[in-house]
């Protein structure tokens, strides 16, 4: 009878190890399986040739359109060779502060050869930013 519970205790403790791995090697959360926002593609570290197509995702809040606050959404913001915005900070919005307030998640950049860094920003309805928690930065080459 110990041994057998043994065995199930057991069996559970591999089942969570399980899932664990599984999340780290989920294709859309590789870089981490923490909350907030990630880029789908590219990915850190990328060397790129032409135009960057930048795919994003979110994870533990909702995309929703700006215009108004609703708890647990918002909406993109991609950030050229730039930091994070501070929380409860309006995004800039210019040409390396690029808002997505119609709730989109894809869009394509052009960008001068070299290494630069895109940062993802996670902000509410009114563009006040959910600070570096929601925040994410990968480095990538273009060619
Ligand atoms: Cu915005």
């Amino acid at each position: 009878m110990k041994k057998w519970l043994t065995m199930v205790a057991l069996s559970a403790t591999l089942l969570l190890v399980n899932i664990a791995t599984a999340c780290e090697h989920e294709g859309a959360c590789s870089q981490s399986c923490s909350l907030g926002p990630h880029f789908i593609s590219p990915k850190d570290g990328d060397v790129i040739s032409g135009d960057v197509h930048i795919k994003m995702g979110i994870k533990g809040m909702q995309v929703h359109p700006a215009g108004e606050v609703i708890k647990g959404t918002g909406h993109h913001h991609l950030i050229i060779d730039g930091a994070y915005v501070p929380e409860n900070t309006t995004v800039p919005k210019d040409d390396t502060h690029i808002h997505f307030g119609k709730g989109q998640t894809e869009t394509t950049v052009k960008l001068k050869p070299g290494k630069h860094t895109l940062t993802l920003q996670f902000a509410d309805g009114h563009h006040q930013s959910y600070g570096k928690i929601m925040s994410r930065t990968i480095n990538v080459t273009v060619k």
